[in-house]
């Protein structure tokens, strides 16, 4: 969209290709173009996000939903779990941005303008977040915390022997960004670790397994379970009963993928058989999990509203301002989403 200001503004001057400056009869007119940001759905930090996005992208209009410009004149959208029905009007859209790892909240929507590109946010601080998230549950277990929690309900002062680090392998569903790094943190005391992906990995320190047919092979040893995946049509119920029982009796389960992941009536009935000892599950089939869902009260769970990594405005705004260039100058973009692989 092009645009008269009755001001002269020269960093915005700067930037606009000559063919644009029209000279008005009276005053000083200049024209620029307008480009637009809106931000679509459940968006933490809001006032953080409007601050650094007015910094960072200075000569972009931010808009959040539903106070938002002419739809057909949105040039980015920054989206996280948005109302259903509203992707389909940013039909000229160039560039939608995930605010998280993940973009099964996108992909799964039919409504989704095809052929625009889906970026993803890859970003440190989520990978230390997720580290230290599973590292506590991964120790939690091993040292058989939840046992004394028990224990410490009815006042009893007891010794329960644990697995040294060295016994305990921890398996790691899904090995890219957010496993490898999880798994580096659990090698630094001593777990070995087994991880399991789409395609052949060759990571030092880890035994590595790929594909349906290794799957329950990488299984077999690990008595701790982590699911690191992307939500696709492959990996959608794959944490589910034939799972649990390829798993040594008595493993633990790690989810902070997606709550899709996992069949939950499955995993209620592999604990309660003591086939799964424990499961601390940060994703729920839905969210927020319902007062009634069975896992809220089930004592081997541990239950946190989907806050192993969090998006930090602050960590990730330098990624979203440069995608956003990267767009403008048709360079490629980088964490760039396989909307055919769905990740
Ligand atoms: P990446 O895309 O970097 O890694 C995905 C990994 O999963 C890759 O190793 C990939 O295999 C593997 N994978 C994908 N499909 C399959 C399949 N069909 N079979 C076996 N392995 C498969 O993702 P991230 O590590 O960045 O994030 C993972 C997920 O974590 C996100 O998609 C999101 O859902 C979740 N997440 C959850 C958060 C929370 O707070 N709970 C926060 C952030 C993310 P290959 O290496 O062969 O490609
Ligand atoms: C994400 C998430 O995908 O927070 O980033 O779940």
């Amino acid at each position: 969209m092009v645009k008269c200001l009755q001001h002269k503004d020269y960093r915005l001057l700067n930037k606009i290709p000559e063919q644009h400056y029209q000279p008005a009869e009276c005053g000083i007119y200049e024209v620029f173009v307008v480009k637009n940001i809106v931000l679509l759905g459940d968006i933490e930090y809001l006032d953080n996000w409007l601050k650094l996005l007015k910094s960072d992208l200075p000569d972009y209009e931010i808009y959040v939903w539903p106070d938002i410009c002419d739809k057909n004149e949105v040039d980015v959208l920054l989206t996280w779990n948005h109302p259903k029905g509203t992707l389909s009007q940013f039909s000229n859209t160039k560039l939608i941005i995930s605010l998280g790892a993940g973009v099964d909240h996108l992909l799964y929507d039919p409504d989704i303008p095809l052929g625009v590109p889906v970026v993803r946010l890859v970003a440190s601080g989520l990978s230390v977040q997720m580290a230290e998230y599973v590292s506590l549950a991964i120790l939690l277990f091993q040292r058989r915390l939840l046992d004394y929690i028990d224990l410490q309900k009815s006042r009893q002062w007891k010794y329960l022997p644990s697995p040294s680090a060295e016994n305990f392998t921890v398996g790691i569903m899904g090995i890219g960004v957010l496993g490898s790094y999880v798994a580096e943190k659990l090698k630094t005391f001593s777990f070995p670790i087994r991880a399991w992906s789409r395609t052949a990995r060759n990571i030092q320190g880890i035994e590595c397994f790929y594909g349906k047919d290794q799957l329950k092979t990488f299984l077999c040893r690990c008595n701790a379970l982590v699911c690191l995946l992307p939500l696709t049509r492959e990996t959608q119920g794959i944490l589910n009963k034939n799972i649990f029982n390829a798993l040594p009796k008595g493993a633990f389960l790690i989810n902070s993928a997606r709550g899709k992941h996992l069949v939950e009536e499955d995993l209620i009935q592999s604990l309660d058989s003591g086939q799964i000892s424990a499961a601390c599950l940060d994703v729920f089939q839905n969210e927020p999990l319902s007062i009634d869902n069975p896992l809220w009260s089930h004592p081997r769970v541990i239950v946190t509203p989907h806050i192993s990594a969090v998006t930090i405005p602050e960590d990730v705004i330098e990624q979203v301002a440069n995608a956003v260039r990267r767009m403008e100058s048709n360079l490629p973009l980088k964490n760039l989403v396989n909307t055919d692989l769905g990740y």
